[in-house]
């Protein structure tokens, strides 16, 4: 075959290619080891010097152009293949973006933190203890022995005869009592706790409580009255007022109920208080001297005041929430709302 010939044939199959892989087929079969130049070569066995010269140089001639216009080819095939890349994996930054949502604390947890904070900024630690308890710090520490009516309205879940769920968290300020060994103490004690109830819409098997104590030297009612009512303006507002009324828990004397005004009414009378203009939100008393003595502080050297609260009760009251239940239901759709 003539070389001129060849090397119109390789043009022509060059320009048609139309991918890397071609290409190569077309490199090998123009200029490869078994490529059609070779047929050429083989002739030069019997050729004249002259005419050997005279081909080697159109050999070289058609070598280099080929492998010229095949590199050319290659890096038009190689941008247009970037281009094609760049194309397909365009991002557009004008699009939205994918929305994440972002966790947030349960309603409960979130007034928890709010009461703790209250109480920190007056000088309190939090103190923690066990949900499973002795039936020793949980009631006969409280003045409530065996056979006392209140263990019946502090019904629970027993594990054996001495230990149980505890009813309220006051176990964890007999606990840090015991363990202050009659130095003066200022906690509050948050914490899950349990009842033998039936579950309706204002009862719950396992709620949370806050309970708050001070133990020291010269600590009368007036102190307890001047935390509450610090305490419930911070919550409910600056404009509240708030009432005692003689109430009996067995390990306080004298024990009290605590109304704070209505919220939504300012103490005028709405369906919230029922038309009384206050809402009742928590109990509290003067430490009961035996409990003390109890835990080793001498009653006539030391005095307590002591309250406690049920977290639920007053983040209903707070949110306008009518049913004890959708705290513990994990419903999205209530639980967004706060
Ligand atoms: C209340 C109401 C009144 C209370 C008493 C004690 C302790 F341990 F000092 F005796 N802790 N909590 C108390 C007093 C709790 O909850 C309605």
């Amino acid at each position: 075959m003539d070389l001129k010939n060849l090397e119109l044939e390789a043009i022509k199959a060059i320009e048609e290619v139309n991918s890397i892989h071609k290409l190569n087929e077309v490199k090998s079969i123009f200029l490869g080891k078994k490529s059609k130049l070779q047929e050429v070569m083989k002739r030069m066995k019997d050729l004249s010097i002259e005419e050997k010269k005279a081909l080697g140089i159109e050999i070289n001639q058609y070598k280099n152009k080929i492998e010229t216009l095949i590199n050319e080819k290659k890096e038009k095939l190689d941008q247009e293949e970037v281009l094609k890349k760049l194309e397909s994996e365009a991002i557009d930054v004008t699009l939205p973006g994918k929305k994440f949502s972002r966790g947030k604390l349960h309603p409960l947890t979130q007034v928890q933190q709010e009461i703790e904070e209250i109480f920190i900024g007056m000088g309190y630690r939090v103190a923690e203890g066990p949900e499973v308890e002795l039936d020793l710090y949980n009631f006969e520490m409280l003045n409530i022995p065996k056979g006392h009516p209140a263990r019946e309205m502090q019904d629970t879940f027993y594990i054996d005869e001495n230990t149980l769920l505890r009813t309220h968290t006051s176990p964890v300020q007999v606990r840090t009592l015991l363990k202050a060994k009659g130095a003066p103490i200022k906690i509050i004690c948050p914490g899950k706790t349990y009842r033998r109830d039936e579950d309706d819409s204002t009862h719950s098997h396992q709620f949370s409580q806050i309970e708050g104590l001070v133990v020291d030297k010269n600590i009368t009612m007036s102190d307890l009255k001047g935390t509450l009512t610090f305490l419930l303006q911070k919550l409910f507002g600056e404009h509240r007022n708030i009432r005692l009324r003689p109430s009996f828990f067995p390990f306080v004397e004298p024990g009290v109920e605590v109304d704070v005004s209505c919220f939504k009414c300012d103490g005028k009378g709405c369906s919230l208080c029922k038309g009384s203009g206050w809402i009742e939100i928590l109990g509290a008393g003067m430490v009961h001297p035996r409990v003390l003595e109890m835990s080793g502080y001498d009653p006539k050297i030391y005095q307590g005041f002591a309250l406690g609260m049920g977290i639920e009760r007053i983040t209903m009251l707070k949110y306008g929430i009518d049913d004890i239940r959708d705290f513990y239901q994990n419903d999205i759709r209530f639980l967004n709302q706060f």
